[in-house]
């Protein structure tokens, strides 16, 4: 199967290195085939050169179109847009381009779950991955989660559960999955995008090849254009195969009318973490797994770093990390799960991705709010709630902010933006919140 698709392909550009790039490199090196491997990179130091394979050329600082257009196959970072003038004419001169999920659908022999959506996403595949474990399956789990899903392929493994962006979708057209889901729909990388539609449509290829397609019932933009039979639907609100309902005066999550566990047994907190947790049971169950010996570890669960996660609690005072809200929908869904008993300071801002966050400010205007803005888009914020003030950075905020902390009140970074202004990612945001609030709390 693999060698039928590589017959033709003797020499692949792959663009963009990271942490995908470099482990496309590795997996091309590997392949029987003696093939001609080279990396363009438009970053003058892009992350990843040193760990290079001897053999392979890097262009970096820039484009090299002659490499490109005299390659049989392209392989794209998630970074790189299809968009972007180079890789248009390479489709233009028919050369194939893929991203590192097609390759890896070529070599896969397992089954495979994956999940997308615009929030979520990370917090689902973990607890797929954290149940399917404990009923004693190897598992690999990997892809916009931090892990390259051609890195998963160097263990065995009896499944594989993938978080798959839009950016890595889009690339993306034969991955056969037991299992699919979409999660939800809201705004994000409106820098990359034409508008919503396109980015949806970029998501739904996800059920491009699966048995099973799970969507939202309270989000029917997660739903396929052609009904398909193979629809599975998940609410919070509506009878649907996975739901929830009220037995006795008690909470339980159901699959058909049927209990599974009830939603007080949960560790894991806020409304949005049940629909996620629908989710991981919907996949697991309809890939024919028996979750009964992983219901103790989805009980018990606590969620990922990043994610609404007290990392300090000091004289009644709570600070919370939720670096990874980079998105409206994601700070939306921080704010309605709160249990304030005093002042919340909210810390928002960065990189904006052309966001409109006029949605904000009527949940701003239900709390006792002090609103701290910051980085290249904080401004944008300014406007949103009499509170709001400006500063530079979060150690600016923490430092006027903590005199003032009292009992009761909450610090909460939930900054409804991208972190690359002033940190190399989200986790490195939120280690120095973290930082931060353990210094002055
Ligand atoms: N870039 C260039 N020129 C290039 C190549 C990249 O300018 O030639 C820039 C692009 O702006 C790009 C950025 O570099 O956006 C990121 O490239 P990278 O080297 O950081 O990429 P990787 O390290 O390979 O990380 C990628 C995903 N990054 C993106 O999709 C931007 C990671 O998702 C993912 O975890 C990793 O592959 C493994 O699969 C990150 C992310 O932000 C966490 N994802 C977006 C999100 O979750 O919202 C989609
Ligand atoms: P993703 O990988 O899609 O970014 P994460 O699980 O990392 O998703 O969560 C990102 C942010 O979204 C966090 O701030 C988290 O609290 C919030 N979140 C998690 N699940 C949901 C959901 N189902 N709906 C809305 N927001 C969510």
């Amino acid at each position: 199967m693999t060698m039928d698709r590589w017959q033709n392909i003797h020499s692949v550009v792959v663009v963009g290195l990271g942490i995908t790039g470099l482990s496309v490199v590795k997996y091309l090196a590997k392949l029987p085939n003696e093939l001609t491997i080279k990396v363009i990179d438009t970053r003058e130091n892009p992350p990843g050169q040193d760990a290079l394979p001897d053999g392979v050329e890097l262009h970096s600082g820039g484009w090299n179109l002659e490499w490109l257009l005299a390659a049989d196959l392209v392989v794209t970072n998630p970074g790189i847009a299809l968009a972007t003038p180079e890789i248009q004419q390479v489709l233009a001169a028919d050369i194939p381009v893929v991203g590192d999920i097609e390759l890896f659908a070529w070599s896969v022999e397992k089954p495979v779950i994956a999940i997308t959506g615009s929030n979520g996403k990370s917090t689902v595949t973990d607890l797929t991955g954290v149940v399917a474990k404990a009923t004693g399956l190897k598992v690999g789990v990997g892809g916009n989660i931090g892990v390259p899903a051609l890195e998963l392929l160097n263990e065995d493994a009896d499944l594989y559960v993938l978080e798959l962006s839009s950016f890595q979708l889009e690339t993306t057209s034969s991955l056969n999955l037991k299992a699919a889901a979409f999660l939800n729909l809201s705004e994000d990388h409106m820098d990359r995008y034409e508008g919503m539609e396109d980015y949806r449509q970029a998501k739904l290829r996800i059920f491009d090849h699966a048995e099973s397609c799970i969507v939202n019932a309270d989000d029917r933009a997660t739903y396929p254009e052609n009904t398909k039979d193979n629809l599975v639907e998940f609410s919070l609100t509506q009878a649907t195969q996975f739901g929830v309902a009220d037995i006795e005066g008690r909470e339980f999550i159901c699959r058909n009318g049927k209990p599974l566990l009830a939603t007080d047994e949960l560790t894991l907190v806020g409304r949005h973490n049940v629909a996620n947790v629908l989710v991981v049971l919907a996949l697991l169950l309809e890939s024919g797994i028996d979750v009964e010996q992983g219901m103790n570890a989805l009980k018990s669960y606590n969620g990922l770093t990043h994610r609404c996660q007290i990392v300090a609690d000091n004289h009644g005072v709570k600070w919370v990390n939720d670096s990874k809200a980079t998105n409206v929908a994601s700070t939306l869904a921080a704010l309605s799960g709160l249990s304030l008993q005093g002042k919340l300071y909210l810390l928002v801002g960065g990189v904006g991705k052309g966001a409109d966050f006029s949605e904000l400010a009527p949940v701003f205007s239900t709390l006792d709010l002090q609103l701290c803005c910051f980085g290249e888009d904080g401004d944008q914020f300014m406007s949103l709630h009499p509170s709001a003030r400006r500063f530079d950075t979060l150690e600016q905020i923490v430092e006027w902010v903590s005199p003032k902390l009292e009992n009761g009140d909450m610090v909460l970074l939930s900054p409804a933006c991208a972190s690359f202004d002033q940190f190399s990612n989200f986790m490195a945001r939120g280690d120095a919140f973290t930082e931060l609030a353990k210094t002055y709390a």
